[in-house]
């Protein structure tokens, strides 16, 4: 096979937009829009991923087909680094680049810039991986990929079926493969095996929690938890999975899947929830969780990302101390959108060190990867925890002086196997939410005591243009337009424990408001006389917006 880049079978066989004029680009996660606009944009990316690992020395990069929790209809691609971790992000700007070149030429010549900049060996051998999720727009796309990686002379491997999280788990897995930090086997069965053997030793000896509901948003997850499912005893976890129709065409994320009970606060579709019960929700591409409850009162009660870092935080930070290692510092990582109630909690209970970053997993994780034990969640239930290899070469040399310690380590190492480290999980952060639990013996109502969130709004404002937004302090406060941070904190100042911060969405058209306060009419009434500003001083669109 040749491996050199073929300018001319990479012109001829040049996929054209079906949309003349669609401007398309590579955001936060990745390309994301209607399935049917995609077909062009899969085959670049297939020879941008061929570049990326010729310029890596064949590394292996990863592709992930999916939409995460977008309505059925969309669709999306991202790429996936050697690591595991999410495309670095100087190279976002060339795939943006290579997706909108139209023609033969001006896609050789998008690709001959990044050829230059990094003075890749076209020579250089290139492996890819690829996989997708259940939409049905997968395998067609998934064709339009494999052109573009055979037309730029990839090695590529197709791993079919999978959810995000497992696809960066095999890329990691094949490129630490043979090192002193091999991370497992590269298979799903490996993947499957490493998590659930890690999961016995982490609850063994203690009693088995009730059965966890599982939601998963008729989505990849529903298999693939079925299939991880089969790995473990009923007697070490007892599941139920709800939401698992993946051929019913217009079911996936309808009126299911952690986004929607995130962002309307209720249980989804296909739901029994009744006091007692404990539920989770994973999103269309098993990367997000949240879990919930209904009180006695049946009052549902969210346990969002947040909740998630602060369980997960307090657990480590206490399993590290018990184990005489407490040389390791453990770091919280948040975003603006986190619940002040949760940073309150992390930095004045667990007095624990937060750091708060702008939107999107990537900046969560490299901000994780400053401390020796990094926490990162999103609210909305993204995130992982991270362990330095400082970390975990002391948590696997450490010498136990007391059995108690002993069997501290030995869980801490099972915690490090549980988790993974590469991307948020909804399967691996669901088992470690279980692993708390089941060794606290907790109830989610127990686990949601350690604080109370304050009431939030999320509101989009649609505007002109939403780029006119540019934001400081990790997105907190507005620089441009000009003046209106001054107006906002007028108004934010006159409720109790009020905060709220504007932004333009880096994955829809609009503008999103976020408040809180002290009641929920307080929280309410600021969301809706910030977006009112926003959309009277920035040019708002369509109706104004309402009082909720
Ligand atoms: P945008 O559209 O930039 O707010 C949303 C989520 C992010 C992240 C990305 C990627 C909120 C408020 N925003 O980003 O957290 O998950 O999508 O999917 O939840
Ligand atoms: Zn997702």
């Amino acid at each position: 096979m040749t491996m050199t880049l073929d300018y001319n079978a990479i012109k001829s066989n040049i996929i054209p937009h079906k949309v003349e004029g669609t401007k398309y680009a590579y955001g936060t996660a990745g390309f994301r829009t209607k399935a049917e606009l995609l077909d062009s944009v899969m085959y670049k990316v297939g020879i941008l991923a061929t570049l990326r690992s010729k310029k890596l020395n064949g590394a292996t990069i990863g592709v992930m087909i999916t939409a995460s929790h977008n309505p059925e209809e969309d669709n999306g691609v991202k790429l996936v680094d050697p690591r595991g971790e999410m495309l670095e992000q100087s190279w976002e700007s060339y795939a943006t680049k290579l997706a909108n070149a139209n023609d033969g030429d001006s896609l050789a010549e998008a690709i001959d810039q990044i050829v230059t900049a990094h003075e890749i060996n076209v020579e250089a051998r290139a492996a890819v991986i690829y996989a997708y999720d259940t939409r049905p727009s997968c395998p067609e796309l998934v064709k339009c990929l494999e052109q573009g990686l055979t037309v730029s002379g990839a090695e590529a491997t197709g791993f079919g079926l999978k959810t995000t999280p497992m696809l960066h788990y095999l890329v990691r897995c094949i490129n630490s493969a043979g090192t002193s930090d091999a991370y497992g086997e590269p298979t799903e069965e490996g993947y499957y095996k490493k998590l659930s053997e890690a999961f016995k030793v982490a609850v063994s000896g203690k009693p088995r929690l009730s059965t966890l509901h599982v939601d998963c948003a008729n989505g990849v997850g529903a298999p693939k938890l079925a299939e991880f499912a089969k790995h473990l005893p009923e007697d070490v976890l007892s599941l139920k999975i709800i939401n698992d129709d993946t051929h019913t065409q217009g079911k996936l994320n309808k009126d299911c899947g952690a986004d929607f009970v995130k962002t309307r606060q209720q249980a989804p579709l296909g739901s029994e929830i009744a006091p007692g019960d404990r539920y989770c929700s994973y999103d269309g591409d098993a990367d997000r969780i949240v879990f919930y409850y209904v009180d006695s009162n049946n009052v549902f009660k969210l346990l969002d990302g947040d909740k998630i870092a602060g369980l997960a935080a307090m657990f480590i930070m206490e399993l590290v101390q018990d184990a005489g290692i407490d040389t390791l510092k453990v770091g919280v990582v948040q975003t603006a959108y986190a619940n002040g109630s949760s940073t309150n909690y992390l930095t004045n209970v667990l007095k624990v060190p937060v750091s708060c970053v702008p939107t999107g997993v990537k900046h969560l994780h490299h901000e994780a990867e400053k401390y020796d034990i990094g926490v990162y969640f999103e609210a909305n239930g993204h995130g992982t925890v991270l362990f330095s290899p400082e970390a975990l070469n002391t948590i696997k040399t450490a010498e136990a002086k007391t059995p108690a310690q002993q069997q501290s380590i030995q869980q801490l190492q099972a915690v490090t196997d549980v988790i993974n480290q590469t991307v948020g999980d909804a399967i691996s952060d669901m088992l470690l939410v279980e692993t708390i639990l089941t060794n606290r013996e907790w109830s989610p109502e127990e686990w949601d005591q350690a604080y109370t969130d304050l009431p939030n709004r999320l509101v989009k404002v649609v505007v002109a243009d939403r780029t006119i937004f540019k934001t400081t302090n990790a997105e907190r406060e507005l620089v441009e337009p000009e003046g209106l941070q001054e107006k906002i904190n007028e108004h934010v100042a006159k409720y109790s424990q009020g905060r709220s911060f504007v932004r333009a969405s880096g994955t829809e058209d609009a503008v999103r408001v976020y408040a809180e306060a002290a009641t929920r009419s307080e929280c309410d009434e600021l969301a809706y006389k910030v977006s009112l500003l926003v959309y009277n001083e920035a040019g708002g669109v369509g109706k104004p917006p309402m009082m909720p």
